[in-house]
């Protein structure tokens, strides 16, 4: 028996030290030191033994016992060990692989454009000035000398908060909001985001307008024209053609809208022009007595201007785009390329 369980010993040590995984290592521990292993069938044949023997046998057998369970239990350490050495070199970075490049943002082609235009209103002087997008009817549509029923007031054409507030319509209420606020001479624009009930490929129920005003004593028509003037030529080239053209707003007299030569078809008509060979950019006007009457300026007193465009339409004109959807889709595609 002794000599059945020394080489029992030398058996296990064998199968153990090629052992390489976790479940060779529970087979070999079923196997070998489990209820119907050789060393538990040893163990209960001692009872058959001469009692002289049993104790120095079964003192043999239960140190061999614990021996072999020391064993695995230091194989599989070793095997785990190995397994963490081989699985760190595995998952090695190579930090001397160049990194993948963080994708670059890009400004948004009406942020480009908006930035263009108050840097050209900035060197003649004009400051920068915001006001709310939900307005009262007041400085969205009276104060601007807006009859209780011009067409822009309707519902079809503006979206209504409540009976007295509207999403503004125009960025004009800034001017109302300023000219209230404080006292001439002053030099403003307003850019912002405007809101009308309109939707198809040249028109957004949201978009972006940015208006001006200069207030002072005197100010005259001309002063209108030069300063509108040097913004187109600044905006398009130094020697874009241009056309002063009579209109009509409420809030101005005399009024008139600003064409520039279409750099299309270079005025002779075109698709883009309605072949008229011009594009309309600004509308503008000396700001109308009444409006002066409404924020409390005697208008014998005070005189101005005041002008405003739609920056989507600039920024479609500039770069050639058709649909003025695409600069709210966020398709990746399109803003890249500005
Ligand atoms: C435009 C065209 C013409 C305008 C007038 C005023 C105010 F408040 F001073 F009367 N603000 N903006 C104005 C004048 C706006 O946009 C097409």
């Amino acid at each position: 028996m002794r000599e059945q369980l020394l080489a029992l010993k030398e058996e296990v040590s064998k199968a153990l030290g090629s052992a390489t995984t976790d479940q060779e290592l529970d087979k070999l521990r079923t196997r070998y030191l489990g209820r119907k292993g050789p060393l538990t069938t040893i163990l209960r044949g001692m009872k058959d033994l001469p009692e002289q023997e049993r104790p120095v046998l079964g003192n043999l057998a239960n140190q061999i016992k614990q021996e072999l369970t020391g064993l695995l239990d230091d194989r599989r350490e070793k095997i785990r060990d190995e397994e963490r050495i081989r699985k760190l070199e595995q998952e090695q970075i190579d930090i001397s692989l160049p990194g993948r490049r963080a994708a670059r943002g890009v400004y948004h082609p009406l942020t480009i454009v908006t930035r263009e235009i108050i840097a050209i209103f900035q060197g003649m002087g004009f400051e920068v000035v915001e006001g709310p997008e939900v307005e009262l009817d007041f400085y969205n549509f009276e104060a601007l000398n807006f009859p209780q029923d011009h067409p822009a007031r309707d519902m079809q054409d503006t979206f209504y908060v409540a009976e007295d507030v509207v999403l503004r319509t125009h960025t004009s209420n800034v001017q109302i909001h300023t000219m209230k606020a404080r006292t001439p001479p002053f030099r403003v624009i307003a850019p912002g985001k405007v809101y009308r009930c309109d939707s198809d490929t040249t028109h957004s129920p949201m978009f972006h307008q940015v208006e001006g005003f200069l207030v002072d004593r005197d100010v005259s028509f001309s002063q209108l024209k030069g300063v509108l003037t040097v913004f187109c030529q600044a905006l398009f080239s130094p020697d874009v053609p241009l056309r002063f053209r009579p209109s009509y707003f409420p809030f101005t007299e005399p009024s008139a809208e600003v064409d520039i030569g279409c750099f299309l078809c270079k005025g002779t008509g075109c698709r883009v022009c309605s072949q008229t060979g011009w594009l309309e950019i600004l509308g503008s006007g000396m700001i109308h007595p009444e409006v002066f009457r409404a924020v409390g300026y005697d208008p014998d007193t005070y005189t101005g201007f005041a002008f405003g465009a739609g920056i989507e339409r600039i920024a479609m004109l500039k770069y050639g785009i058709d649909d003025i959807r695409l600069f709210f889709e966020n398709d990746q595609r399109f803003l890249q390329q500005f």
